[in-house]
């Protein structure tokens, strides 16, 4: 297990930022505390307990998994939480906007994996630097529950061709895959702790093995984006102010909820998912439960 990497004033260092360009991903970095890692866990797990049969529109595995912050109040807050936007700003600048938070969840002793896989190819936003993945644990992720593996230097490839398998064993929308075998030695595995991170470029290529340890593996994964970043695919698309200013006026802006589940936050769930829906599952010969 790595030392946390230490923070300059709270944020970055050039050398750690450096080293993000250079590998495409940088970790064990401070994200929250580990208190506040286990509140935001024992939020989600009353959520799952008092939202798995309330009749919601929609399963509750496609609200954890598609834009949770925009029904969910722990995951906005984390989301914008200073500490991590501290370092977030250190690779795209003051003026932040959140686009996704997801919960990738694991259940232990579970075949479920996460196919190698590069963010970018199917969020009609480009091949841009502007987008960053923060992976905030919030159950201990290693080798042993399916931590991540990333690719050093992959980020620097263009958008790679993508196979769907539309496999029910993999947590990804389309079971998508990079059509490039990865060496197990060009991997390097990402153990992080609660309220630790990693952050990824999002060209890295990346993916995880299935979760065979006795706890949940429980991540809140959050894409930030620059405001020049654009939807090139879709008529429109949809991002949450951070940091700073949206200065360019590309996506349009939502705010995060109050309380979980309102009927406005699940109506404005629904309009962005269908929207996003268009641009992730074009061409796609198959259909997936998280954007039916
Ligand atoms: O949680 C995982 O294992 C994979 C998550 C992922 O693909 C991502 O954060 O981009």
């Amino acid at each position: 297990m790595l030392d946390t990497l230490k923070l300059r004033d709270g944020g970055l260092d050039e050398a750690q930022k450096a080293q993000y360009w250079r590998d495409g991903f940088l970790f064990p970095l401070p994200a929250v505390s580990a208190e506040t890692a286990l509140a935001a866990r024992v939020e989600l797990e009353e959520i799952e307990r008092n939202w798995l049969d309330a009749g919601l529109p929609q399963p509750l595995n496609t609200y954890k998994r598609v834009n949770a912050h925009v029904v969910m109040p722990f995951a906005a807050d984390l989301a914008r939480d200073p500490g991590v936007l501290d370092v977030v700003e250190g690779i795209l600048g003051s003026d932040i906007l959140i686009y996704a938070a997801e919960l990738f969840i694991k259940e232990p002793h579970t075949t479920q994996i996460v196919s190698m896989h590069q963010d970018l190819t199917y969020w009609g936003l480009g091949a841009v630097d502007g987008l960053v993945t923060a992976w905030i644990a919030l159950s201990a992720a290693t080798p042993a529950s399916g931590c991540m593996d990333f690719v050093a230097g992959s980020h620097k490839e263009a958008i790679l061709p993508h196979e769907d398998t539309f496999d029910s064993n993999n947590l990804l929308s389309r079971g998508q895959e990079v059509k490039v075998d990865v060496a197990e030695k060009d991997k390097t595995a990402i153990e992080i702790h609660p309220g630790q991170m990693s952050l990824h470029h999002g060209l890295t290529i990346h993916g995880s093995g299935p979760n065979v340890s006795d706890d949940r593996r429980i991540a809140c994964v959050v894409r930030y984006v620059r405001p020049d970043v654009t939807q090139k695919v879709g008529d429109c698309d949809y991002a949450m102010l951070a940091r700073g200013r949206d200065t360019h006026g590309n996506f349009t802006l939502i705010e995060p909820p109050e309380e979980p589940f309102t009927p406005e936050a699940i109506a404005l769930h629904e309009e962005i998912r269908r929207a996003q829906a268009e641009v992730m599952m074009k061409g796609a010969q198959s259909a997936t439960e998280i954007y039916a």
